[in-house]
């Protein structure tokens, strides 16, 4: 047990926890808990490993057989790209859900976004010319209740990955702390593309001052090529016993995965650590997966404060991530102040106007109120058809719900951000 479990201003935090009425933002915790760090930021966990993004991009009918030479039975471009995705969103969850630990000892409570808060950067790649640059765009669409979303894209080599963060969650009357993920994410590798499901969480160590996340449930991959993914995760005292453990199965396509028919590959191990990849049917094992220790992480470069515009997230947030390492709590709720001023003049202003704040590169579509003649983007059609392949819920419910759940029933909407690259690409003020 550390000493700031027994700390007065941990016990008090505690109380509040009690009558938690769902929205964390609004609860308000000792200092030594606190991220210096934007939700904003987080979309960045999807490419820290630039090449492994890219890698999908680089599989084609001429080379495909000697991407993973230990895999004997490699039967299609497709189909190694699928592993290749796989390999790729296996090897983000540690950045994910690990990082924080890492880099401070325990997971933190992030600063809430503000409104239009924006976080961007790249990955220039500079080692290998032929990745070319990675682009990280993030905007804070909605406050309440927060969804960040955003893009990650490499033009050279045609990827691109687009989506939205929003969790739902509930303490328990032990104070574990539930996470669902609403949304989801798609990968689009040239032509192919792929949906991602996002797996929901829990938050452990509250009680002792030392939360760390724990992955359950399942999450999917779909591609538009055919194959699917389905990864199971577990923790500590689940079936392996060990932290961080998933099992990953690759079927060729729907129908084998409905029907219960063997998967062409099963994946399987710790994702923060190592994992190995077999034959789905004969359990013949072909070698290691990936391994996350030997495979360092690439962050993103971010332009230095002084250069960045005043809604980008290091900027905004500078004098109150200060008072956070000083552990200053009234420099902290001094400069929180200053925001959340600033923000409720910017609200008053925008009713008064009878307007909205204007979201700068990426927009809502909502498929229930879309009419037959309204023109979808790409993303938009390749949605509402991997979903429809799966029997998948489109609405606004925990990622990875199925048409039918009581949350499908319950939900009414089902309103998406899109990223719109013509705003990008029309940009003039912020800068990667
Ligand atoms: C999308 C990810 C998400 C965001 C975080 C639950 C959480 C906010 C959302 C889901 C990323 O792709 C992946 C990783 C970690 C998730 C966070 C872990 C966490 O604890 C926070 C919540 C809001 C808290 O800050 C709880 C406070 C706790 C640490 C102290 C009591």
């Amino acid at each position: 047990m550390t000493d700031y479990a027994s700390s007065s201003s941990w016990t008090s935090f505690l109380k509040s926890v009690a009558s938690f009425s769902g929205d964390i933002s609004s609860l308000t915790a000792p200092p030594f808990i606190l991220s210096t760090t934007s939700l904003s930021e987080f979309p960045q966990y999807w490419a820290e490993h630039p090449d492994l993004f890219i890698e999908p991009s680089l599989i084609n009918e001429d080379n495909f057989k000697d991407k993973f030479p230990e895999i004997n039975n490699l039967e299609s471009p497709e189909i190694t790209r699928m592993i290749a995705v796989t390999k790729w969103f296996i090897a983000t969850l540690k950045s994910q859900y690990c990082s924080r630990n890492e880099s401070m000892g325990t997971e933190k409570k992030p600063l809430n976004p503000f409104l239009g808060e924006l976080f961007v950067g790249k990955w220039d790649n500079k080692t290998n010319e032929s990745y070319g640059e990675t682009i990280l765009l993030s905007e804070q669409v909605s406050h309440h209740p927060p969804k960040t979303a955003y893009t990650i894209f490499n033009d050279k080599n045609n990827v691109k990955l687009e989506g939205y963060n929003q969790v739902k969650a509930t303490f328990s009357k032990t104070l574990m702390l539930g996470v669902k993920q609403l949304g989801h994410a798609m990968l689009q590798v040239k032509d192919e593309t792929f949906l991602i499901t996002l797996p929901a969480l829990h938050i452990e160590g509250i009680l002792m001052a030392a939360p760390f996340v724990e992955l359950n449930g399942k999450s999917m991959i779909l591609s538009s090529s055919g194959s699917i993914t389905i990864i199971e995760y577990s923790g500590r005292g689940y079936f392996s016993g060990k932290k961080n453990t998933f099992k990953a199965k690759l079927y060729k396509n729907i129908d084998d995965y409905n029907n219960n028919e063997y998967p062409l590959y099963t994946m399987s191990g710790q994702w923060s650590g190592m994992s190995k990849i077999t034959n789905g049917e004969t359990g013949e094992e072909f070698g290691t997966f990936y391994d996350a220790v030997n495979h360092p992480t690439e962050h993103i470069y971010v332009k230095p404060i002084e250069d960045q515009n005043p809604l980008e997230s290091r900027r905004a947030w500078e004098k109150v991530a200060e008072g956070i390492t000083f552990g200053d709590m009234t420099m902290i709720s001094q400069e929180k102040g200053k925001i959340e001023n600033q923000q409720r003049e910017l609200r008053k202003k925008e009713e008064e106007e009878g307007t909205e704040w204007k979201r700068r590169w990426f927009k809502e579509t909502d498929y229930t109120k879309i009419t037959s003649d309204d023109k979808l983007v790409q993303t938009d059609e390749k949605f509402i058809q991997l979903s429809a392949s799966l029997n998948l819920s489109t609405k606004n419910v925990p990622s990875g719900s199925f048409v039918g759940d009581k949350e499908d029933l319950k939900s009414e909407t089902s309103a998406h951000w899109r990223f719109n690259r013509q705003a990008w690409d029309d940009e003039k003020e912020i800068k990667v």
